[in-house]
């Protein structure tokens, strides 16, 4: 290490920490990017508490009026940084070819001159002026045998206090690590130094950033943001890009999933695992309250974003939530669309980007019928229904999020914790999609089901920068997550399904949904939120066998109006019909944009695939 450097730096190693190869290396980076001191944080809530306070100190965040919402806060970005930047997001195989037509690529030796070993290299002085927060964390429950344990080096004490909700963090996991256990090093910075005497703003940042993923070396690097995805690298970063390199490798799938229990009036519980793009409704899912007609049956929570999944010997798929947080969209949730959500976040939540209502608590669109007559809006500026309406100025961010932890979830799974994984019965995918796709549709086998989730489409939504509201193919949803080849990560689904029929195992049924349809009136033709569990019920029925199977469809099946069980809700065979129905020319489209993605992606792209898309364009052009 460089002596000049490190001079009146101190490392303040706890002396719970035995492990020289993690201290050698807090040591490189803490001289690399000129970091004024560095701070291990252990995870405790006296710990939690005093970063918050000094974040209040700072400016990043209001504490909200604790009779209303005890133990919580509001930070507001900068306005440039408020989602992931999936183009600035990059996979630095050691090819190009490694890293697939659908990631960006840099080759590792470029990157690395450019981030780290260049004389203007971005790190290089990068967390001047600022602490170096050492963020150990374990991603699943601790010591179980599908969890993995990193280590992140963050220049943001907002990145630690959420870190400690949405992980395992602290003492426990240096601890787990020992002398010399396995970590996945993860270096964030916000890329805003600071001169001596500099006086900070309150959500530093740089209009450059990188997010950056070694997989050969399972290393992330990270730079410019403080939001999100972007910097609480255990999620995006960690848990999808770099986790679906080690489960290729090793055998397990990192999905883009919820996972959640169901159990029927008689007492049987079933899991289901469910795929959808960013901000399409996961939580609300992962949360879902039976509407009236399914009085007796229970959803419960066993994570709302990312699922590792592992085949076990007895040919069965058991997945764990990696997280131990939820950071949900915050706009359009409400005591209708998510009241267990809305329950969760009574208290011990940070908000980032939500409105500050005039007695200090949160508002976001979609939260009441009737906005409050005055608010501070993300922006720190004033809000009024009237100046919304002649502005379009909205109260909080698109993209405003909350972080909380799991244990808040009032409906949260006795399983969620288990270290073993729950065993997963059904794959749901879905899209958010205005025509074309019917509302469910199952899968006859499992290459037609990856065919499906392959090909899947979304509309995109605020949870990236970017252009919204245009359809993109996102397979699996894992667009910005896959952290290879799409086409390597299809042939790995297909390879999983193959080994495990080998085995004789009855795999779980794949199913794709839409809760999207639009009418000509623009307006969402189904009720959606607790009623999707009408769906859910019948795809439960068809893995136990017991639902009828509906019709065949251009490709799987499609239930008829009478197999759904529709106690409780208006919902005539017209609404039905016209959010199940096939428009051949649509699907004729559909078809080509399936061809762009093959196109792209033939490289890699499994035979299976290719046959499965000409027996669906013979059933069209019948
Ligand atoms: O990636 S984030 O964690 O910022 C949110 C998302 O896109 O799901
Ligand atoms: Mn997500």
């Amino acid at each position: 290490m460089n002596q000049p450097a490190m001079e009146g730096l101190r490392l303040n190693v706890p002396a719970y920490v035995r492990h020289n190869r993690l201290v050698a290396w807090v040591a490189e980076i803490a001289a690399l990017t000129e970091a004024r001191d560095v701070y291990w944080c252990d995870g405790s809530q006296e710990e939690y508490d005093r970063l918050c306070q000094q974040l209040v100190d700072a400016g990043t965040m209001k504490r909200l009026n604790s009779a209303k919402r005890p133990n919580s806060y509001l930070a507001c970005s900068d306005p440039s940084d408020v989602a992931r930047v999936e183009d600035r997001t990059f996979i630095c195989s050691e090819t190009q070819e490694g890293a697939g037509p659908t990631n960006n690529w840099m080759a590792p030796a470029e990157m690395r001159a450019l981030l780290q070993t260049g004389e203007n290299a971005l790190f290089r002085g990068a967390m001047r002026g600022r602490t170096l927060y050492v963020v150990p964390f374990s991603m699943g429950p601790l010591g179980s045998p599908i969890s993995q344990l990193g280590v992140e080096l963050s220049d943001s004490a907002y990145v630690a206090v959420n870190m400690r909700i949405m992980t395992r963090m602290g003492k426990r996991v240096l601890e787990l690590l020992g002398e010399d256990g396995e970590f996945v090093p993860c270096v964030h910075t916000v890329g805003a130094p600071l001169a001596e005497g500099q006086k900070d703003v309150t959500w530093p940042c740089n209009k450059t950033k990188y997010i950056v993923h070694y997989p050969a070396t399972r290393e992330i690097w990270s730079y410019g943001s403080g939001y999100g995805g972007n910097a609480l690298l255990g999620k995006k970063c960690f848990a999808l890009r770099i986790a679906s390199n080690m489960g290729r490798d090793e055998g397990w799938l990192a999905e883009h999933m919820l996972v959640l229990g169901v159990t029927d009036p008689a007492g049987k519980k079933h899991h289901v695992a469910a795929a959808f793009p960013s901000a399409c409704g996961k939580t609300n899912f992962a949360m879902l309250v039976p509407p009236a007609g399914f009085e007796g049956w229970k959803v419960t929570t066993i994570g709302d974003d990312i699922a590792w999944i592992k085949p076990t010997a007895d040919g069965k798929l058991r997945a764990i939530n990696p997280e131990a947080g939820y950071f949900g969209v915050a706009p359009g949730t409400n005591e209708k669309t998510n009241p267990n959500c809305m329950a969760s976040l009574q208290r011990d939540v940070i908000f980032t980007n939500v409105a500050l209502t005039d007695d200090g608590d949160v508002w976001w669109e979609g939260m009441t019928d009737e906005a409050p007559a005055h608010l501070i809006d993300w922006q720190g500026q004033d809000w009024t229904p009237q100046i919304a309406k002649e502005t379009g100025r909205k109260a909080a961010h698109p993209n405003a999020r909350f972080t909380v932890a799991a244990t808040n979830n009032p409906v949260l799974d006795p399983e969620w914790d288990n270290p073993e994984g729950v065993v997963i019965d059904a794959f749901i995918f879905g899209g958010r999609r205005s025509t074309t796709v019917p509302l469910v549709t199952e899968a006859r086998d499992w290459v037609e089901g990856v065919y499906m989730a392959a090909t899947m489409g979304s509309e995109t939504t605020a949870a990236a920068a970017g252009q919204q509201g245009v359809v993109r193919r996102d397979p699996f949803a894992m667009l910005p997550f896959a952290g290879y080849h799409m086409g390597a990560y299809f042939k790995h689904w297909l390879n999983l399904g193959a080994k495990l029929q080998e085995q004789g195992a009855k795999l779980p049924g794949i199913f794709c949904v839409n809760w999207f349809r639009k009418g000509a009136d623009g307006k969402f033709t189904w009720p959606g939120y607790g009623e999707n569990m009408r769906v859910l019920q019948w795809i439960l029925g068809r893995v136990e066998g017991t639902a009828p199977k509906g019709e065949e469809h251009l490709f799987g099946t499609t239930p008829r109006y009478e197999d759904l069980n529709w106690t409780g809700l208006n919902f005539s065979a017209d609404q039905f019909k016209s959010v199940t129905s096939i428009d051949r020319e649509a699907w004729l489209h559909e078809v080509k944009l399936h061809d762009e993605l093959f196109e792209l992606l033939k490289s890699h792209l499994p035979a299976e695939l290719a046959e499965a898309k000409a027996r669906l364009e013979k059933h069209l052009t019948a």
